[in-house]
């Protein structure tokens, strides 16, 4: 029988599945595998069902003579040198689609959390120093009527522009490329990234972590922003330049942030925990129980289908 190792816990359906077809090892012990755990173990192995947090670079892929499929539980792969393994004949596969929605649906309840001031003004209450009603208590920024910003119309894009349609808003888009039929659905209008950080009063961030992506948002253009603007990153923390954002937060240059995506994960700048404008997530974009499950099942097929002598069914 061939043999799996899943990198750390997955739900069970997803377990159960996997053992109808291979012998399967997980890890359990509630930590990330160590670098040399992942040198040391991984080629005992025909398939990984890996985690993002995995690095597998060129040395570890060096590693690898009987491994053909990695399938990484997310979307993004960027912890994987995927041109490198490929080279060596491994497929890569992960689970773009199936998250779309939640992410989003993450983007979304970042950009109202931020926008209304609902963690500071939860804290507040709970903090006992809720007294009595001001005309200026807790104000915060509308949603509707604004201009969205959306850079990066990708699959979670495009999830999260469908998303504003009650919200009536007026959406910009920055993408590597234009797309008419996703211009015509939102009305949405193709700009350059600077136009786009000048006139938007919300700032979402959905691109793929890429050397090009890499600080795409720096302190020039989030100089550009309105004073109300929000910027919100539910992508990678290395897409922002983060010292930048807690500089341009410190100048009050904007009005907030919402991230869920850090540049080192999972340490958060301390600077960004003290500030009362900010809402910060520990990169849970697409952890809903659905989805999790979703994802899982993906992966799980993935290498099934590799293992069987197939392909990837969604390959990178
Ligand atoms: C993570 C993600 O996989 O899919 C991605 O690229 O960043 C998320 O869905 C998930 O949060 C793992 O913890």
């Amino acid at each position: 029988m061939k043999k799996i190792l899943v990198t750390d816990l997955i739900p069970k359906s997803t377990l159960k599945l996997l053992r109808k077809h291979f012998e399967v090892d997980i890890n359990t012990s509630g930590q990330d595998l160590s670098r040399d755990e992942i040198l040391s173990s991984f080629n005992n192995y025909d398939g990984i069902l890996s985690m993002f947090s995995n690095k597998i670079d060129k040395e570890v892929i060096d590693t690898l003579s009987n491994v053909k499929i990695i399938a990484n539980y997310a979307v993004g792969y960027n912890n994987i040198d995927v041109n490198y393994a490929k080279e060596k004949g491994i497929a890569i596969s992960n689970t773009p689609d199936v998250l779309s929605d939640t992410t989003a649906e993450t983007a979304w309840a970042l950009l109202i959390t931020v926008a209304r001031r609902i963690v500071e003004a939860d804290k507040y209450l709970r903090d006992g120093k809720w007294q009595k009603f001001s005309f200026d208590f807790m104000a915060g920024q509308d949603i509707h009527n604004k201009t969205l910003g959306i850079v990066g119309a990708g699959r979670i894009g495009k999830k999260f522009a469908q998303k504003s349609v009650g919200y009536n808003m007026k959406i910009l888009y920055y993408n590597r490329k234009r797309d008419i039929d996703f211009e015509n659905e939102y009305d949405a209008e193709y700009v350059d990234l600077n136009t786009l950080m000048a006139n938007s009063d919300f700032v979402s961030v959905h691109v793929p972590l890429t050397s090009s992506t890499h600080h795409l948002i720096n302190y020039d253009n989030m100089s550009l922003m309105k004073n109300n603007a929000i910027l919100i990153n539910t992508s990678r923390g290395a897409v922002i330049k983060e010292e930048a954002l807690v500089k341009i937060l410190k100048e009050k240059k904007i009005f907030g942030a919402g991230l869920d995506v850090y540049e080192n994960e999972p340490l958060v700048p301390i600077d960004l925990i003290k500030m009362d404008n900010v809402v910060l997530l520990p990169h849970i974009g697409s952890s809903s129980t659905e989805t999790r499950t979703a994802m899982a099942d993906l992966a799980a097929r993935n290498i099934i289908s590799v293992l069987n002598g197939g392909e990837p069914l969604t390959g990178v």
